[in-house]
């Protein structure tokens, strides 16, 4: 509970096994999360199990995808104030307090991993993933008229009831660009966005988005697409 008011957190997993229940175990810390809900998204090994083993709750949302995963678990989720986040030991669970300072001025509190302090030795944002990450991000707030945006590809974010409502039915994407696509969809609604800056370190298992420099600029083609198709008016 946090101001009295219920908080969900969402894991979306594919194949995450190692750090599945220490992910869980992490976020519940702080003593303000209600629920874990965990997405398991047809995973080869024992992700479901191990989850399983921990107070979350686990579901099964066979369309692969990250974007697919994390709807599912939006849908789920049943607190006031939801939390995504992911399973791979790369976010620090007591870091939702400081989405939850904001949560009562904001709809949508993200986090930001560009923070330079906050990078830690193993995380996976080198230069080139930051200043990417920065220039996408800068690109969605120019030309959606946003607040001032730093990382485009945080899932560690939060969002209010009330919001998640007005959005849920307007999320369309299921693949790996699916966070600007939430937040464009937030801002031409009018919802309240704000970033804070969030702890960013090293994966446990394999890397299945920003692991290889192919995955990356093909996220990111698809993530100035999509900045590009709202604009224009395509998209909801
Ligand atoms: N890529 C991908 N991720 C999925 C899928 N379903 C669920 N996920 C989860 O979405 C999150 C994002 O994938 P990651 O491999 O961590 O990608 P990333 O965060 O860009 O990069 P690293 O953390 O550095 O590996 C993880 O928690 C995955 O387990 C899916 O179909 N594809
Ligand atoms: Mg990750």
């Amino acid at each position: 509970m946090w101001d009295g008011q219920t908080v969900s957190v969402v894991f979306p997993a594919y194949n995450e096994e190692q750090y599945i229940r220490a992910a869980v175990e992490d976020f519940f810390l702080p003593g303000v999360v209600d629920e874990v809900i965990v997405v398991d998204n047809n995973s080869r090994d024992r992700t479901a199990a191990e989850a399983a083993l921990t107070r979350a709750r686990v579901v099964t949302e066979t369309k692969q995808g990250y974007g697919h995963a994390l709807r599912r678990g939006l849908r789920e989720a049943t607190g006031d104030l939801v939390i995504m986040a992911e399973p791979d030991g790369t976010f620090v669970g007591r870091d939702v307090l400081k989405l939850l300072a904001y949560a009562g001025d904001f709809d949508m509190v993200c986090g930001t991993r560009t923070t330079r302090e906050l990078i830690w030795e193993q995380a996976n944002m080198g230069w080139f993933l930051r200043v990417g990450n920065w220039g996408v991000a800068k690109l969605l707030q120019v030309l959606h008229d946003g607040p001032s945006l730093t990382d485009c590809g945080c899932t560690l974010r939060l969002t209010r009831r009330p919001a998640l409502e007005q959005i849920l039915g307007k999320l369309s994407v299921g693949g790996s660009h699916f966070l600007p696509d939430m937040v464009i969809v937030a801002l031409k609604r009018g919802l309240k966005v704000i970033e804070v800056p969030v702890n960013y370190r090293g994966r446990v298992g394999e890397s299945k988005i920003t692991g290889t420099l192919s995955g990356t600029l093909r996220t990111g083609f698809r993530m100035v697409s999509l900045i590009l198709m709202h604009r224009v008016g395509l998209g909801q």
